[in-house]
């Protein structure tokens, strides 16, 4: 009886830890914010071939330009960029209306 009790306790521990896991990947996590004239966060690491969004909530306009890589539009508040990430690899990437304005994203 014991024995039998604690293996569905093992299972429901395992199931509900993979679950966990799971959702954890596919949520939040490669969502950066625009505020303030801050990326947030400036610092990002994420899995190969996620793709990551920037949310412009800030009520100056911005772009987000990663040398050779990707440049957006001229970003205002409500606006949306995305780009996927399929190689590893360290990106710096900053707002060329104002360059000191910058953020990394981490590719393992
Ligand atoms: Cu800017």
């Amino acid at each position: 009886m014991i024995k039998r009790g604690l293996l569905i306790i093992l299972i429901l521990l395992i199931s509900g830890c993979s679950y966990g896991s799971e959702k954890t990947t596919q949520g939040a996590g490669n969502t950066i914010t625009i505020a303030n004239f801050v990326f947030e966060p400036s610092e990002l690491t994420i899995t190969k071939g996620t793709a990551v969004t920037w949310k412009h909530n800030d009520n100056t306009a911005h772009t987000i330009v990663s040398q050779g890589l990707f440049e957006s539009k001229v970003m205002n508040k409500g606006d949306e960029f995305s780009f996927t990430f399929d190689k590893v690899g360290e990106y710096d990437y900053h707002c060329s209306i104002h360059p000191s304005m910058k953020g990394k994203v981490i590719v393992q």
